[in-house]
C-alpha cells in the first residue's frame, strides 16, 4: 500500500460500519446487512483480519434459508422498523417455513458469495486451514448454487432470473424500465426512509417505488416460492450471472482444496458461460439482458453487460474491450466506469444507477483489465479510486467525468475496494 493515510482512512470507516459480527453498508441509509455488500467488504477485511473477514461472510451464512438462498438483506434486531424500508414487518421471514430463526428479506442479490470466500482463503490460507473456513463455507455455497440453479433459472435457459431490480444490486439502471413498466404500483401510501439520508433527486421516484413495494410484496404474499408463472418481473441479467459463473469457478477451487471432486463446478461454469453467451449482441458491443416474458433483449447498455469480462478465456473479450474503451463507457477519458451508456441522451452523472460510477464495478472491471494484460488501464483507474475515495469521504458513487461525489458517504464497500486495490493491485478476477 502506497499511502498509509488511505488504508488508515478506509480501515477507520470499516471500523465504524462494524457491528460486531457484519458490516453495515452505511450507518444511517443502509443499517442492516446486505448481501454482496457483504462479500465485497470480505475483500477489504482480509488485508486487515483474516478472522474478521470470515466473519462477515459468515454472519451472511447463518442467514441461509433451508431452500439453499442467501437473502438479499439480513436485518439487525434492535433497530426500529423504519430504520429501512421494506424493513422486518414487511417480509415477517419468520411466518414462513424456509427460513431462517434471524429476520431477513426473502429476495437475493447477485452471487459474488464463493469468489469472496477463495479470495479470503488465498490471503491466509494457514489461517483459513486452521479454522476450517472452506469446510465450513462449501456446503453452505453449495446450496446456494443449486438453489439458483434449479429454482432461479425461470426462462428454462440455463441462467438464473431477476424477480425484482433490488436483486441485480442496480436497481434504478434503464435495463429495467421496460419490464416495469407493467408493472402495477403499490396503492399503501409509502414509506421512504432513505430520503432522511439521500438527497431524492439521487434516489429512485415514488413511481418506481411503489413498482418495486408492489413486486417485493407479490413475491412475499407467495412465501418468496418462485413458482408464480405469471410474476410481472422476469429478467436474466448479465452481472448476476456472470458474477454466479465466477463464482461456480471459485467452487471448483474450494473443492479441490478440500480434496472434493472439481468436476461437476467446472462443468457448471461452462454451462452458465454458454447460456451467458446468448446474451451476447454484436451491434451492442456486450451483453444485454433479457426479459423473460417477452423473450427479448433489453436494449439499454449497462455496466453490468461488461462484467462477463472478468470470466477467463471470454471469447468475446476483445469486443467488450472495444465497448469499454468507445463512446459508450469512455476508459480513460472518464474517471471510473460509468454505469450507463454515456451516448444516450438519458444519462445522468448523479442519478441513482442511470450514468454515475460505482467502486464496486470499476473495481470488478480494474481487475479483469489486470487479467487482459492491460496494466497501464487498471492502474488509472486504482489510482483515480483511491484519489476520490480519499478526497470524498468514500462515497458510494461519483460523477464519471468529474468525480464530484454522490449518495451516502463513508460507504463500506468503497473502503474495502479500495483497500484491496492498493494492497493487492497485481490480483486479478
Ligand atoms: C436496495 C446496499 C445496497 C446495494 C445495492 C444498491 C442499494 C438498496 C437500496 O444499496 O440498494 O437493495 O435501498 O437502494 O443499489 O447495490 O447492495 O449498499
Amino acid at each position: 500500500m502506497t499511502d498509509p493515510t488511505l488504508r488508515l482512512a478506509a480501515s477507520d470507516i470499516l471500523e465504524r460500519n462494524w457491528r460486531g459480527r457484519h458490516t453495515v453498508p452505511a450507518g444511517g441509509l443502509y443499517p442492516h446487512q446486505w448481501s454482496w455488500d457483504s462479500a465485497f467488504i470480505a475483500f477489504g477485511l482480509r488485508h486487515l483480519s483474516a478472522r474478521r473477514a470470515q466473519q462477515e461472510l459468515e454472519s451472511l451464512f447463518a442467514a441461509q434459508w433451508q431452500d439453499g438462498r442467501l437473502p438479499q438483506i439480513v436485518f439487525s434486531t434492535g433497530l426500529d422498523d423504519d430504520a429501512y424500508f421494506p424493513g422486518p414487518r414487511f417480509w415477517r421471514s419468520g411466518d414462513l417455513p424456509e427460513a431462517p430463526a434471524v429476520p431477513t428479506a426473502g429476495l437475493i442479490q447477485p452471487p459474488n458469495h464463493a469468489w469472496a470466500v477463495w479470495a479470503v482463503h488465498r490471503s491466509d490460507p494457514q489461517e483459513s486451514r486452521r479454522t476450517g473456513f472452506l469446510e465450513r463455507t462449501y456446503p453452505v455455497l453449495h446450496r446456494w448454487h443449486e438453489y439458483l440453479r434449479t429454482r432461479r433459472d425461470r426462462g428454462g435457459s440455463g441462467l438464473l432470473a431477476a424477480v425484482h431490480p433490488w436483486e441485480t444490486g442496480m436497481d434504478n439502471s434503464p435495463a429495467w424500465d421496460l419490464p416495469l413498466s407493467g408493472v402495477p404500483r403499490h396503492d399503501l401510501e409509502l414509506t421512504r426512509p432513505d430520503l432522511r439520508h439521500a438527497d431524492a433527486s439521487e434516489r429512485p421516484s415514488n413511481a418506481e417505488y411503489g413498482r418495486y413495494v408492489y413486486l417485493a410484496d407479490r413475491y412475499r404474499r407467495a412465501a418468496c416460492d418462485d413458482a408464480d408463472a405469471d410474476f410481472p418481473f422476469l429478467v436474466e441479467d448479465v452481472g448476476m450471472n456472470a458474477l454466479w459463473c465466477l463464482s461456480e469457478t471459485s467452487l471448483a477451487e474450494i473443492a479441490s482444496e478440500l480434496g472434493a471432486d472439481p468436476f461437476p463446478h467446472h462443468r457448471r461454469a461452462r454451462a452458465i458461460a454458454e447460456a451467458l453467451h446468448g446474451l451476447f449482441d454484436a451491434e451492442a458491443g456486450m451483453y444485454l439482458a433479457r426479459d423473460i416474458r417477452t423473450g427479448e433483449r433489453l436494449a439499454p447498455r449497462s455496466v453490468a453487460g461488461l462484467l462477463p469480462l472478468l470470466l477467463p478465456g471470454l471469447p468475446t473479450a476483445q469486443q467488450l474491450l472495444a465497448t469499454l474503451r468507445g463512446p459508450g463507457f469512455r476508459l480513460g477519458e472518464t474517471v471510473m466506469v460509468p454505469s450507463y451508456d454515456l451516448t444516450r441522451p438519458d444519462a445522468d452523472p448523479a442519478a441513482y444507477w442511470r450514468g454515475p460510477a460505482w467502486f464496486n464495478t470499476t473495481w470488478m472491471l480494474m481487475r479483469s483489465l489486470r487479467g487482459l494484460g492491460a496494466h497501464d488501464e487498471a492502474d488509472a483507474l486504482r489510482r483515480n479510486m483511491s484519489r476520490l475515495a480519499l478526497g470524498h469521504a468514500f462515497p458510494e458513487y461519483v460523477d464519471p467525468w468529474t468525480g464530484s461525489p454522490h449518495g451516502t458517504r463513508l460507504f463500506s464497500w468503497t473502503a474495502a475496494l479500495v483497500l484491496d486495490a492498493e494492497t493487492d493491485p497485481e490480483d486479478t478476477p
